[in-house]
């Protein structure tokens, strides 16, 4: 007999929580509640809903899901990946401190240093993303650890449950950026973590059609979260919501396409002697945080990053000449994307910053989508090809 008990398993909460029947119309597929406002009886008789900033019952199955995903107490979701960061912050008061590895999305890092800095939150980084460079950089006043596993652009592995114990041993919080690996690969809040944050953009909405974020976590951790997203307002209309729930549903066979076509590529491109100086994928054995992702992670994920031996110029070479993978920020969609971190999604850190972090001009960025992968790898392979065009 069945034990009743199960939890049910990823894809099967994906398509299912949050998304019973409609209850008004029976709708298998949870409707697009395009309304600002929601009649009621009388004075605060009503049926949940008031107002679709404080609620809207597509960002409420949105919400439900992602909780059931990450297994969280509670998810809210957000305009935009950075307005979940921005949603977290708010938590800290002038004076405390964050503590992040310096490898971080460049957006975060301008939000900490540009937004929180001189508001009076003081960020703290470290270069060396080991626990033991935690352990360097916390201090009595480290409220919060900031992470992102893998990182942006370089692809790092963090412990996520040594700097968990680290963090909570200093008595801070520890907010995981989940957006690389997304639960289907990773649940950061079981290996102890407190928040898992989201761009919601990327794999998760999964088709590079929407602007999105999500934090997900306890429900008491949650409440002035909750709090700060009805006061600040950063919320995702409906058909964002929609957009997002849609994409979730196919996150776990999408999430798999991408690693396999990762994996098979960053192997690829590791045995190209011309051109191609160094290869970061933790998928491969020779990646310092391979056994780490083993461990941590389900599968190795769908970025790959490259440093090309010959610097910008060869760079601008490869940019130039995919076909198939397409010159554009953003990353986590079906199609693939090539990206140059230190004009593009990194260029708002200051080149000396920059360049200390090993993104240098030579470095190219890779999502890499669900197509074909031999398509893929003939692109590369033309514009990588000397001569070729
Ligand atoms: O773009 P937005 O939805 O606001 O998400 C910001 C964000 C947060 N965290 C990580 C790890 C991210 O990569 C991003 C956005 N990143 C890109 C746009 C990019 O191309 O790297």
């Amino acid at each position: 007999m069945a034990n009743e008990s199960r939890a049910q398993g990823f894809s099967t909460r994906a398509i299912h929580a949050g998304q019973a029947a409609d209850p008004a119309t029976g709708a298998t597929v949870v409707p697009i509640y395009a309304t600002s406002t929601f009649t009621q009886e009388a004075p605060g008789e009503h049926k949940g809903f008031e107002y679709s900033r404080s609620g809207n019952p597509t960002r409420a199955a949105l919400e439900t899901c992602l909780a059931a995903l990450e297994e969280g107490e509670q998810g809210l979701a957000f305009a935009s990946g950075l307005a979940a960061t921005t949603a977290v912050l708010s938590l800290f008061r002038p004076g405390d401190e964050v503590v992040a590895a310096s490898d971080l999305y460049g957006g975060t890092y301008r939000l900490l240093e540009r937004v929180f800095r001189p508001w009076g939150l003081a960020p703290r980084y470290t270069d060396d993303p080991r626990p033991e460079g935690f352990a360097r950089v916390i201090t009595p006043v480290t409220r919060l650890v900031w992470i992102e596993t893998p990182t942006n652009p370089l692809l790092q592995v963090l412990d996520i449950a040594a700097i968990a114990e680290l963090a909570h041993r200093a008595g801070a919080l520890l907010a995981v950026d989940n957006t690389f690996a997304s639960p289907y690969l990773q649940q950061p809040l079981r290996l102890g973590a407190d928040l898992v944050v989201h761009s919601t953009t990327k794999y998760l909405g999964g088709h590079s059609d929407v602007v999105g974020g999500a934090v997900i976590g306890r429900r008491d951790l949650l409440e002035p979260i909750r709090f700060y997203q009805n006061a600040a307002g950063a919320v995702p209309g409906p058909f964002d919501a929609w957009l997002v729930l849609r994409g979730l549903k196919t996150l776990a066979i999408r999430m798999e396409r991408h690693c396999a076509n990762a994996a098979h590529l960053a192997a690829w491109l590791a045995e190209q002697r011309a051109g191609v100086e160094r290869v970061y994928y933790p998928g491969l054995p020779s990646h310092p945080g391979h056994d780490l992702a083993r461990r941590q992670m389900r599968d190795f994920g769908g970025m790959i990053s490259v440093r090309l031996a010959g610097g910008a110029e060869a760079a601008r070479r490869l940019l130039t000449r995919t076909r198939l993978f397409s010159l554009a920020e953003s990353l986590g969609g079906v199609e693939s994307l090539i990206s140059h971190p230190a004009t593009m999604t990194h260029a708002s850190i200051p080149a000396e910053v920059r360049g200390a972090r090993g993104i240098d001009d030579g470095l190219v960025r890779l999502s890499v989508g669900v197509e074909d992968y031999d398509d893929l790898r003939d692109d590369l392979q033309q514009a990588l090809a000397d001569g070729g065009s």
